[in-house]
């Protein structure tokens, strides 16, 4: 029987190449590919998730975490199709329009990869009607942005509002160093996260996992 404890501790310490072995031999042992999904990928990032909330693992353990995590995914990924695995839930994401900083918002889309849900990253630069655009089309449950710049955080406001107008059935939430939870309430905006870990939980919530 594969070791789903050996392929989370892989993920954690961020071994690629044990993840990518560990990932197959568990596929071709036919173990479940949900399994291998939750109890190996998912609980290693779980885990990476909760010290980087607790300041015991830093920035880049978190992004060789989520490089170990894609490398077993891309031979996951057609093995979860097959067997009709449904994601978490779908969220659009991006870096609002004037905003080019996109470390914290990439950190953010990995989270979220990494327990389970499909992201759509649409990059930095985006506007309140691209984000409305794509929510439509894809039918996500969740829009997430975030802001770097004082400057540009006004944008987050105009796609809550244009969100509302257009009576989207979408959560909002928001994230990013100069953001707040005031600021969120202040906007109507659905949640704020301060931190990557953070925003998992809250997606989570949002959408009532
Ligand atoms: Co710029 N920059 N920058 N910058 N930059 C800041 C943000 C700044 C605070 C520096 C300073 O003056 N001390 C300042 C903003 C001042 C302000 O408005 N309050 C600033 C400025 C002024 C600028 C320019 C205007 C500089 C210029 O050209 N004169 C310019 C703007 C360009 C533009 O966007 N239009 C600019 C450009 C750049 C670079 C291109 C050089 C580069 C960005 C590279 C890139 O992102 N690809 C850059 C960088 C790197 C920074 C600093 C140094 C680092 C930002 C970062 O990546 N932090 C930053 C100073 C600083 O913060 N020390 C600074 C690490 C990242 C992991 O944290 O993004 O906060 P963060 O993400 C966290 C949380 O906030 C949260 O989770 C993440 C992980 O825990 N989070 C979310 C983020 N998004 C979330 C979304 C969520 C939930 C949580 O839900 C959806």
């Amino acid at each position: 029987m594969a070791d789903m404890k050996a392929l989370s501790e892989a993920i954690i310490n961020g071994d690629q190449a044990a993840a990518l072995v560990l990932t197959k031999s568990a596929i071709s042992g036919n173990v479940p590919a949900e399994i291998i999904l939750n109890e190996g990928l998912i609980a290693g990032m779980n885990t990476i998730g909760e010290r980087f909330k607790n300041n015991e693992v830093y920035i880049p353990e978190v992004l060789i975490a989520a490089r170990a995590m894609k490398t077993a995914m891309e031979v996951l990924e057609p093995k979860l199709i097959e067997a009709g695995v449904e994601p978490v839930g779908k969220a659009v994401i991006g870096t609002v329009q004037g905003d080019l900083h996109d470390i914290g918002k990439n950190l953010v889309a990995m989270m979220l990869k990494g327990a389970g849900f499909d992201v759509i990253d649409l990059g930095v630069d985006v506007s309140a009607q691209k984000f409305l655009e794509k929510a439509k089309e894809t039918k996500a449950k969740i829009i997430g942005m975030s802001a770097l710049l004082t400057t540009t955080m006004s944008s987050m406001e105009k796609t809550v509002k244009a969100v509302k107008d257009a009576g989207l059935s979408v959560k909002t939430m928001i994230g990013g160093a100069p953001v707040t939870q005031n600021y969120a309430d202040k906007i109507g905006a659905d949640g704020y996260a301060p931190d990557a870990a953070s925003a998992v939980d809250l997606a989570k919530s949002l959408i009532g996992k």
